[in-house]
């Protein structure tokens, strides 16, 4: 499929998006997050797809943000629309069934680190810089950033950061837990590569449901600990479970199916 502000590309069971707007630093219009999460839904059900790698075009910029170009015209109406159809499309990410990384090649600043954040986690290159700079603009994040940053990084630093728009860089980033890797930006995809190959041997509806168990944590309509039990109840039923624990006893590797 062909996409106007994102590349895509299957390799070897990966799905690598590539925000695709270098001359813009990979701003985020609200087209492309349209089309981030139409390449997502086309791999939802693709069992040959393990991972999937989130990045930006060029060696500046993840994303400096959503494009204050087109949202500076829009009213309340549009502002309005974009934070739902939008904010959907980050809450699809961090709710998807195969992991998600961030690969952030350069400045995640605004939307750009709020997209960082729906991810599952992140991978940084040493010239990554993050933040959250609306104040600058008499704003404050509009993609459940004041929320995700204060899951990652604590409340006390959450705070100062939105309220300076100060940015801080890939070293910080990886001492506050924002980042679980820094790494020379011409290893970022493949640190990436390595890391979702390793997820994807393990079984692949397991793989979903730490997903899902992990964010009945923040969810405050779930119980962490119920949907935990019941996931792990789930996989009890599943082929995966019965081949991991033969393969076991057999004493060679699992060759999970997802099913
Ligand atoms: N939007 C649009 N264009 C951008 C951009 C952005 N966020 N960031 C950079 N660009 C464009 C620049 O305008 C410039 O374009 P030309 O002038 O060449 O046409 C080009 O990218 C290169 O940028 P610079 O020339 O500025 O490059 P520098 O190396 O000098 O500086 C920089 C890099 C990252 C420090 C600087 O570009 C910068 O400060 N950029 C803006 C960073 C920022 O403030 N980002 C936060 C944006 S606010 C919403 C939800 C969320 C949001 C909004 C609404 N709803 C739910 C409705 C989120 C808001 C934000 O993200």
């Amino acid at each position: 499929m062909a996409y106007e502000f994102i590349l895509t590309n299957i390799d070897a069971g990966i799905l690598t998006i590539t925000l695709n707007r270098e001359k813009q630093l990979n701003a985020l219009n609200a087209q492309l997050i349209q089309e981030i999460g139409e390449a997502l839904e086309n791999v939802r059900n693709d069992k040959s797809v393990k991972g999937i790698i989130l990045t930006g075009s060029g060696k500046k910029a993840f994303a400096a943000g959503a494009d204050i170009k087109e949202f500076s015209a829009f009213g309340l109406e549009e502002g309005k629309n974009l934070a739902v159809s939008g904010g959907n499309i980050f809450n699809k990410i961090e709710q998807f069934n195969k992991p998600v990384i961030a690969a952030v090649n350069g400045f995640a600043l605004g939307g750009g680190c709020e997209l960082t954040m729906a991810c599952h986690f992140r991978i940084a290159s040493e010239n990554a810089k993050f933040g959250q700079p609306e104040v600058n603009l008499g704003l404050i994040p509009g993609y459940a950033g004041t929320q995700r940053l204060i899951q990652l990084i604590g409340k006390g630093k959450a705070m100062e950061l939105l309220m300076t728009g100060d940015m801080i860089d890939a070293n910080e980033a990886h001492q506050l837990g924002l980042v679980n890797h820094v790494v020379p930006q011409e290893t970022l995809l493949e640190k990436c590569t390595s890391i979702l190959n390793k997820i994807g041997k393990k079984g692949p509806l397991a793989i979903e449901k730490v997903i899902d168990s992990v964010n009945a944590y923040f969810d405050k309509g779930r119980n962490g600990f119920e949907a935990e039990i019941d996931n792990f109840a789930f996989l009890f039923e599943t082929k995966d479970f019965k081949e991991g624990t033969t393969a076991f006893m057999e004493k060679r590797k699992a060759d999970f199916k997802g099913e």
